[in-house]
């Protein structure tokens, strides 16, 4: 089992997408063990972005994270780092394939509505940067059974 962060953006939240975005993910068999709506500060987003930071485009990224909240959520399942990044598709929605979330969803680079972890380093960082180990859920869904055979 693996677990990655991700973020509801917040053109995600004030396009009233929250729902349907996450029901993608419920869809799809992966797990969400813990979940928060939150308002990204200045200095989280240089945290979170860190890569980032000194590049020209990201004084109108941290302007965009920070313009309305956010949901912070960490999602549990195998494979979940490459599944979820491939259910969200290529990083702007005008690349991204029709069926990925931003393929259906997003005409935009910026705007593209769901940030998700990029490899285990950044899961294992991100979900401490969003999440104290207490708020994280974990539990097994009655539906297990279901959803995967026992030695997978
Ligand atoms: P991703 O791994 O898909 O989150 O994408 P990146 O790490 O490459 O970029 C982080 C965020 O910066 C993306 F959500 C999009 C944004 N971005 C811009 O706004 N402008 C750019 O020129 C490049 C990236």
């Amino acid at each position: 089992m693996e677990r990655t962060l991700i973020l509801l953006k917040p053109d995600c939240v004030q396009r009233r997408l929250m729902g349907r975005i996450l029901t993608r993910f419920e869809d799809k068999g992966l797990n969400i063990v813990a979940m928060k709506m939150m308002q990204v500060t200045p200095e989280l987003a240089k945290h979170h972005y860190a890569e980032h930071v000194e590049k020209p485009f990201y004084p109108g990224l941290e302007k965009f994270i920070t313009g309305a909240p956010v949901v912070a959520a960490v999602i549990e399942g195998l494979e979940a780092i490459r599944v979820v990044r491939e259910l969200l598709g290529a990083t702007s929605g005008l690349k991204a394939a029709a069926g990925t979330i931003r393929g259906d969803f997003s005409s935009s680079r910026q705007m593209n509505l769901v940030h998700a972890s990029d490899g285990p380093e950044a899961a294992a960082r991100e979900i401490e940067l969003y999440f104290a180990a207490g708020e994280i859920c974990a539990y097994s869904p009655t539906v297990t059974p279901w959803l995967k055979a026992d030695d997978e």
